[in-house]
């Protein structure tokens, strides 16, 4: 069985959207939150980050939910897998067969801001696992946490090192809601990239193929089709810095001339001085300890923490 709940009607996307670039195209220096990345071609960028030979991530994370699923269905005994931010759900899988092979998962709560990417997911893993109840949510995970359905034991999945995209006090209270809405004994996941040397980094946010310099101006597409602007995509070009005192990859959109940019639907006009800079995400990485503080600090015990074979990328478990 399929359901699925709205919290994020589209007029609540457009109000945020709105909101988000009058701040921060407002702003100096100027900024823009890396959700506004994800209409369908972004996500289907996306998608192809994730198979391009720089971006290790994906696969090192693969690889340890592959080797310790069903360790985690052992551990937890979950009833019911949340899944925050779950996209395509496709690394999912490995989850979901580990909890169901051990025999005690009966729901699976994906929940996600796009609604096509929810439902197409959600139907998807129905037609797979026709004993497991499919129950999204359409929110967004740093707002509609206290909606999750699901029978207790739960496991709230946040996979792919998309913590790394909120600056720590965004984690901070991130962290503290997802405690706050799980009963004492239930459990948390979390998939966070690791420290690593800067030229790896860099590559993995600045591939060869230039797929990454698409998916980051692809936001400024969004904002030309959703809020009527006019950017002219192509006099931006790509930047991804490792900012080594903050330990994070930067991802910028460097104006290479001056320019003027309308954004009638809120009446804004922008000037962009030639070679200016907007701040389009950044992507944090992790050392173990600063992973144990922040999760402590929240009221999580540790349970388990593994890494792939290259220690690259982390997997961790956590008991509320
Ligand atoms: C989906 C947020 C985990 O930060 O690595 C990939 C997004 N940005 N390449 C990341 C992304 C540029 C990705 N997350």
């Amino acid at each position: 069985m399929t359901l699925i709940d709205v919290h994020l009607t589209p007029d609540y996307v457009a109000r945020a959207l709105r909101e988000d670039v009058r701040a921060g195209l407002s702003a100096t220096p100027k900024w823009l939150p890396p959700k506004w990345f994800y209409d369908a071609r972004g996500s289907e960028l996306f998608e192809e980050i994730t198979r391009l030979p720089e971006y290790y991530p994906t696969r090192a994370e693969r690889e340890i939910l592959r080797a310790r699923a069903g360790e985690i269905a052992e551990i937890t005994k979950a009833h019911t897998l949340v899944e925050l931010g779950s996209g395509s759900s496709e690394k999912t899988r490995l989850l979901l067969d580990g909890l169901r092979d051990h025999g005690t998962l009966t729901s699976f709560v994906p929940l996600d801001v796009s609604e096509s990417a929810l439902r197409e997911a959600s139907d998807a893993i129905n037609a797979d696992y026709p004993t497991i109840d499919v129950h999204g949510v359409v929110g967004d995970f740093t707002a509609h946490l206290d909606k999750l359905p699901g029978d207790p034991p739960r496991i709230v999945a946040f996979l792919g090192g998309t913590i790394g995209n909120l600056i720590p006090a965004e984690r901070e209270s991130f962290f503290q809601s997802i405690r706050d809405v799980l009963e004492p004994g239930e459990w948390l996941l979390l998939g966070a990239d690791l420290v690593k040397d800067p030229a790896t980094l860099v590559a993995a946010y600045d591939d060869s193929a230039g797929v990454t310099a698409e998916f980051n101006k692809n936001v400024l597409r969004v904002i030309n089709r959703q809020l009527g602007a006019d950017f002219d995509v192509d006099a931006f070009e790509h930047v991804a810095i490792w900012d080594a005192d903050n330990e994070w990859i930067e991802m910028h959109l460097r104006a290479t001339r001056a320019m003027h940019v309308l954004i009638p639907e809120i009446h804004l006009d922008v000037t962009f001085a030639a070679g200016e800079e907007l701040s389009t995400e950044i992507s944090a990485k992790f050392h173990r300890s600063g992973v144990e503080a922040e999760l402590d600090k929240a009221g999580f015990t540790p349970a388990a923490w593994w890494t792939d074979g290259e220690a690259r990328f982390s997997l961790s478990l956590w008991q509320a």
